[in-house]
């Protein structure tokens, strides 16, 4: 249900987007309303709804996001400063576009609890 997303027009190149790193399984692009100096959203191709719809079938999916937000924090230069992650599941948790994203975000400090 719900249908397809922005971000999947974003991976078929129908909508620009600033893209920083890309595999066969991922995509990862700069977050076109960034909430830090460095804001930069990883998705996987495969359209799922959001982090409670994944199943354990993409075990090695869900690793390969980390994997990349792993290395676009060091080619952003952000492992010496610190930096945030987030995945936004639901309305109520903030999420807005539903195909699962998770938010790399560096370049300022960040308070805790957040809010
Ligand atoms: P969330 O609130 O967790 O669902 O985050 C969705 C993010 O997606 C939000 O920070 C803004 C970003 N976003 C929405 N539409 C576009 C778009 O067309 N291009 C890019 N680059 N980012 C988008």
């Amino acid at each position: 249900m719900g249908g397809e997303t922005i971000f999947a027009k974003i991976i078929r190149r129908e909508v620009p987007a600033k893209i920083v790193y890309e595999t066969d399984h991922v995509l990862a692009f700069h977050d076109v309303n960034p909430q830090a100096p460095i804001h930069i959203l990883i998705i996987p191709k495969e359209p799922i709804r959001d982090l409670a719809s994944a199943k354990a079938d993409h075990k090695e999916l869900l690793g390969e996001l980390l994997v990349a937000v792993n290395e676009i924090a060091r080619e952003q230069g952000l492992l010496q400063d610190g930096f945030r992650v987030v995945i936004n599941n639901g309305a109520r948790a903030g999420q807005t576009v539903f195909h699962l994203h998770l938010h790399l975000m560096g370049g300022r400090s960040f308070a805790w609890p957040p809010g």
